[in-house]
């Protein structure tokens, strides 16, 4: 797969594409990501790439010039037309079901703009679905775009070490994790539960079901309506 990111600031995206399952995935070659600097397509000597906003109000506006240049020049890349996603508050929320729906995506071209800040047009224009990662405010779209980028890699077959990491993930049963235990067997007093030492993985696996539903119960009943809701969706 392949994931384009137009941003004012590329730089800010390299420790989090430089480290762990990120660039793992990246060096063998499950995931092409590639960044370009919006302020490269800057018409003017002062690279210009935002303006005052028609109308007065404070803060700048995003010029719909070098967005689009940049956006054309990147498109031609590569010759899969992709997904164009511009990160804004004002998206649809992001979740895991869409981060397996954009995992099968052959090409994403995720654009990070300022949120006070992008001419109506681009939006119109380049014709982008939006998305948010949650309803709260970040200065731009790059953390959110780093949000996305690594929750839909790791679901990439052989992105993970272990095969089945991703399913077991919270979530992906539409439920809270169970809880994990490691060594030592007693910690401060607290002890591995005596099922997870029994070696009865039928046993074991009932109980980490329980256990899954019965967090997700007290800590995130919305998830249980939210799953509900889809069943009956389904007929
Ligand atoms: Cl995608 N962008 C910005 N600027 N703020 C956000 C967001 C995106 N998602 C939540 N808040």
């Amino acid at each position: 797969m392949r994931v384009d990111i137009l941003t004012l600031f590329p730089e800010m995206f390299e420790s989090p594409l430089g480290h762990s399952i990120l660039k793992r995935a990246r060096d063998n070659g499950l995931v092409d990501i590639v960044l370009t600097n919006i302020r490269d397509f800057a018409k003017d000597t002062f690279r210009k790439v935002d303006d005052k906003p028609y109308g007065g109000g404070p803060g700048m506006v995003m010029m719909p010039g070098p967005l689009f240049d940049c956006f054309e020049h990147v498109q031609n890349l590569s010759p899969e037309k992709g997904r164009t996603i511009l990160m804004t508050p004002q998206g649809q929320k992001f979740d895991q079901k869409k981060a397996l729906e954009l995992g099968a995506e052959k090409r994403l071209i995720l654009i990070a703009g300022r949120y006070e800040g992008l001419d109506e047009r681009i939006r119109i224009g380049l014709g982008a679905e939006q998305i948010s990662i949650g309803d709260y405010v970040l200065s731009g779209g790059e953390l959110a775009a780093m949000v996305i980028i690594d929750a839909i890699v790791r679901l990439l077959p052989d992105a993970l070490g272990d095969e089945d990491s991703a399913k077991d993930d919270s979530f992906s049963a539409g439920l809270l994790e169970y809880p994990q235990y490691t060594r030592p067997e007693v910690f401060r007093n607290m002890k591995v539960p005596d099922i997870l030492l029994s070696g009865d993985h039928a046993k074991i696996a009932e109980w980490r079901r329980q256990q899954a539903l019965e967090r997700t119960k007290k800590w995130r009943p919305d998830l249980l309506n939210e799953n509900d809701k889809n069943e009956k969706d389904k007929g």
